[in-house]
């Protein structure tokens, strides 16, 4: 690995990116300048090298996926986000929905026996679906399957849920874990930066209640993820400032476990206009986050966006996760244009995918532990037909 990197710092002629090379082969820091930097000036090989041998150094070849669900409670929702293909202001649109609590418990309850591990929860902000709603859904959904991970509610939509009830943040979030909330998914971060959180998002929680909702549940030992979303309107000092609060965050709590780049898709939405990012960028995007998110232990392609062949190609710019199985109740992104319009995938087709790319496949829990090694599993025996697409 450090030999790749000795023939950059060799062959690379520009002193800055000499340095961030050395930097990255001694395992120091890089600073927001410098990342800025490599978003200016660091080609794809560049900083596509760099990135490989800090995943190699943490994760060696193992990439992870894991055995999850979606639930979707409704895409209702009090707000107005300008990238959203999904929300409708109220459910007797024709394309509007709202679950009730035992409609959810039989999604739930179909999984009986299956053995996946995790349930994502997340949603529109619907204005009736409040705390005691969500808590009762939680403990009915630990009353049936105790073991199974509940990871629920973007901040943006604890936000609401908290100051409707007229609760701390601290409290709403005490609340929730003791129902059986276990830990946080990464939505709702979109570009932190005012100038540009005014622009598309401007009604729902700003940066800091975003941060401050993550470092509560932190502090309550729950773990958590983080998003950006990336591609539109933003500028690479808007990035910058995105993963520098991010990292800042981390520094002080540690709590987070993943950081999941999410591409900005442009159809049917109020954004439409704007042309989505070329791959290449993409891949640059993901390469220089892993050199300078070096405090958060994963990078996580989430495939239903980018697309199986790019979810592959990413795992040759950073990333160790292709997030799961997941099912194909989600609409957020298929209704905003992305690759899969109805995302599931098997876990023959997660590990094939995984091979493929010379990975090792490996099941992981939400919390990074390991459910089961696939590496000697070989699904072409039992019949599995590796043209899935
Ligand atoms: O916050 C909405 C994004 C997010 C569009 O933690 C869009 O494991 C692209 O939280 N183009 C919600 N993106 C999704 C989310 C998530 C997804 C996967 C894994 C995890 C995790 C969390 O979806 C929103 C927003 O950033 N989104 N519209 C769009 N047009
Ligand atoms: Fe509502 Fe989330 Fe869509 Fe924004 S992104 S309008 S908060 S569902």
């Amino acid at each position: 690995m450090n030999d790749t990197i000795e023939l950059l710092i060799d062959t690379v002629a520009d002193a800055g990116l000499k340095l961030i090379a050395e930097k990255v082969k001694n395992s120091e820091r890089i600073t927001d300048k410098e990342c800025l930097f490599l978003f200016e000036k660091g080609s794809l090989p560049f900083v596509g090298a760099l990135a490989n041998s800090i995943r190699e150094r943490l994760h060696g070849d193992t990439t992870y996926f894991n055995r999850n669900f979606h639930i979707e409670p409704t895409n209702v929702c009090v707000f107005s986000c300008e990238f959203c293909s999904y929300s409708r202001l109220y459910a007797h649109k024709e394309d509007g929905w709202e679950l009730s609590i035992d409609q959810m418990l039989d999604i739930v309850k179909t999984y009986d026996g299956k053995p996946i591990t995790e349930v994502h929860i997340v949603g529109g902000v619907h204005p009736k679906m409040n705390m005691a709603y969500f808590i009762e859904l939680m403990q009915k959904i630990k009353a049936h399957r105790p073991g199974l991970h509940v990871k629920a509610f973007t901040a943006v939509e604890l936000d609401y849920m908290f100051r409707k009830a007229k609760l701390s943040v601290e409290e709403g979030m005490k609340q929730l874990h003791e129902a059986g909330l276990d830990s946080l998914p990464g939505g709702g971060a979109e570009i932190f930066h005012p100038e540009i959180r005014e622009k598309i998002c401007a009604d729902k929680v700003d940066a800091d209640g975003w941060l401050s909702i993550h470092e509560a549940a932190h502090n309550l030992g729950m773990h958590s993820n983080a998003t950006m979303l990336y591609g539109h309107i933003e500028t690479f000092e808007h990035r910058v400032d995105h993963m520098r609060r991010l990292r800042e965050l981390q520094d002080k709590t540690g709590g987070f476990n993943t950081f999941i780049p999410l591409k900005f898709r442009n159809q049917d939405n109020a954004m439409s206009h704007v042309p989505e990012s070329v791959t290449t960028e993409d891949m640059r995007l993901y390469a220089i986050a892993r050199i300078y998110l070096d405090n958060f232990p994963h990078l996580k392609a989430y495939w239903p966006m980018l697309g199986r062949e790019y979810a592959q190609l990413s795992l040759s710019f950073g990333v160790n996760d292709i997030d799961g199985t997941i099912d194909d109740s989600t609409k957020i992104y298929s209704m905003a244009g992305s690759e899969e319009q109805t995302p599931a995938m098997s876990t023959a087709e997660l590990v094939m995918l995984i091979k493929q790319a010379k990975r090792k496949p490996v099941e992981r829990d939400t919390l990074y532990n390991v459910v089961k090694d696939y590496t000697e599993v070989d699904f072409s025996a039992t019949g599995f037909d590796p043209s899935f697409n």
